[in-house]
Parts: C-alpha cells; sequence; structure tokens
C-alpha cells in the first residue's frame, strides 16, 4: 500500500496530552508531559497495542508531530486497515529544556546519560501514566475494565512488572537519532516489557557513544547477551532497524547491524521486512531528518505488532 503524500482523512486519531512527575539524575523532581495518539474510534471498552516513539537529539515531546507526517501515516494506515490502530505516545527524554542547552552540535556524553537515565522514568512514570488512562493489553486502565493495583508501594510496582511482562508483545519502542539510541537502551534495559524495536537513524550507546561504529563487535555481543541473560529466543523479540543513505547515522549503525548480522544464534537477519527478527532497510536519498524517517514507521506499520 503507498503512503500518499498528503492525503486527507475523514476518520482521524486525536492528540492527547498525560502529564506526569519524574525525579531527574539528580533527585529533582519535573513535572512533564507526553503526547499520545488515540486511533479514530478508540473505545475504552477494547485494548490497544502500544508504540512509543522517541524524538531525537534537541527535540522534545512535540517534535515528531512538529517536524513529521507522522500522526497523518497513523490515520491512513488505519483508515486503510494496514494494521490495527494502536495508541502511540511521544514522551520528552529530557529533563531540562533542551534548546537552552543544546546551541552547537551535541554533547555525547550527556545526552546519552539523559537517554539512560530515561528508562527508568520509561518504566517508572511515563508507561504507568499512559497506561493507566488509556487501554492496553496491561490491563491497568480501570474503566475499560482493567484491574486496579494494590495500595501497597512495594507489591504495587511487582503487579505493575508483571502485567508490563505480559503484555510485552503488544508494546514496542522506537525512536529518531538520540531517540533511536534511547530505543537500543531499551533494549538492553526493558526486554521484558516491550516486543518490538524500531531504532531509526540511531545506534547503540551502551557500550560508549557511537559504539555501534567504533565498538561493533562489542557492540553486537552485549545485545546478543542481553537476549539471553533474559532467557529469551529468536522468536520473542523483533528488531526494525532503518536509515537513509545520505545519513550521518548510516556509518554509526551499518558495521553495528553486521556485527550483529554474525551472531546467528540471536539475532535472525532477513533482507526481506517481515521475516526473521530483524530487518534493517537504508532509504535511498535520504539524511538525518523526521521528515525522512517516518516513511520507515509506514513501511515497518503492519510488522510492529502481529
Ligand atoms: C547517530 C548519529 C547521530 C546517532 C545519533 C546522532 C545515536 C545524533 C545527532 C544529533 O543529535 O545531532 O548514529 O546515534
Amino acid at each position: 500500500m503507498k503512503l500518499h503524500k498528503w492525503k486527507d482523512i475523514d476518520f482521524r486519531g486525536r492528540i492527547e496530552r498525560v502529564e506526569y512527575e519524574a525525579p531527574d539524575y539528580q533527585g529533582k523532581t519535573w513535572t512533564k508531559y507526553a503526547n499520545v495518539y488515540l486511533p479514530y474510534g478508540y473505545d475504552e471498552k477494547k485494548p490497544y497495542n502500544i508504540l512509543y516513539l522517541i524524538h531525537g537529539g534537541g527535540g522534545n515531546a512535540d517534535a515528531w508531530l512538529d517536524c513529521s507526517q507522522i500522526k497523518n501515516v497513523f490515520d491512513q494506515a488505519f483508515a486503510e486497515g494496514l494494521c490495527d490502530p494502536f495508541i502511540a505516545v511521544f514522551p520528552c527524554f529530557y529533563s531540562w529544556i533542551p534548546s537552552q542547552h543544546r546551541t552547537r552540535g551535541i554533547d555525547a556524553e550527556a545526552e546519552n546519560k539523559q537517554v539512560r537515565n530515561f528508562q527508568k522514568e520509561l518504566e517508572e512514570c511515563v508507561i504507568p501514566a499512559v497506561e493507566r488512562r488509556f487501554h492496553t493489553f496491561a490491563e491497568l486502565n480501570a474503566e475499560g475494565g482493567g484491574h486496579t493495583l494494590a495500595n501497597d508501594a512495594q507489591h504495587e510496582r511487582e503487579t505493575l512488572k508483571g502485567t508490563l511482562q505480559r503484555s510485552r508483545r503488544h508494546r514496542a519502542i522506537g525512536g529518531f537519532s538520540m531517540g533511536g539510541c534511547t530505543t537500543w537502551w531499551a533494549f538492553t534495559e526493558h526486554l521484558d516489557i516491550f516486543g518490538t524495536f524500531l531504532p531509526l537513524s540511531g545506534d547503540c550507546w551502551a557500550v560508549a557513544p557511537k559504539g555501534g561504529a567504533d565498538y561493533s563487535k562489542e557492540t553486537a555481543q552485549l545485545l546478543a547477551d542481553t537476549v539471553k541473560k533474559y532467557g529469551f529466543d529468536k522468536d520473542d523479540f523483533k528488531l526494525l532497524i532503518a536509515t537513509g543513505d545520505k545519513d550521518i547515522a548510516v556509518h554509526n549503525l551499518t558495521p553495528q547491524v553486521e556485527a550483529m548480522k554474525q551472531l546467528t544464534d540471536v539475532f535472525d537477519y532477513r533482507d526481506e521486512v517481515g521475516r526473521g527478527n530483524m530487518n534493517y532497510v537504508i532509504k535511498e536519498d535520504a539524511v538525518h531528518a523526521y521528515e525522512e524517517v517516518y516513511h520507515h514507521v509506514w513501511n515497518y506499520l503492519p510488522e510492529i505488532f502481529d
């Protein structure tokens, strides 16, 4: 099915803001928000698959929506039956306001630290706030018929973890650039609560910043070891990776993907999208931009939840 450059859709999804509190790594608590896309006809009685989509360096919870046709991609896909309607969440990984901190280029160490710290916030603040409000397979949304959690904090955390783990194949994460980096971090730290990963134009910085290029083998090994550490198999996850041939990230991502391809006991790489547990698409003539990478989300849509 072809993605139209722009198509007016009669049945549009809507965007709602979910606010939540999150401590930064220095212990200061921030009130933050995520934008949540609800598909047309969202029915609180039904559980939905959910995709968390993360912005790039210097971005925020609005970046994907402001800078790409991503909302229209979802509207078109769901109106035309490309896949079942799902909820999409756009959080912000920064605690600070990035425009006040980024003048020229990126401070890779600082960004990587921010992204890593966000992993705890994602699990403990973002996901609970969103999935208690809207009905997902975690069944945390009481109005949707889901169960409410126990009062006792420790017990509540375990119950929450359990339900997120059981519903992991209905939860995906992806992102652009530093959001791709966020996605790889989520692979290493949250493979138990996410089933599908879409790192777009960003390599894995879990070994070191630009690790995909400088430490390809070590990075690939860390990712393979993660799968084993969680006790998962080839069938338990999907990696839908993409970038562009004129994208600065292609030089970091390609060596990492090549190293991962060697580890065939864990990564079942296939050229054909939808086969194996790992695909890698390089778009022709595409630079490092939201306006390019949203096309990959369209192409991968039928594969995210199946
Ligand atoms: C990458 C290339 C560029 C990458 C991140 C960037 C995480 C970020 C660039 C920026 O924010 O300016 O491979 O991987």
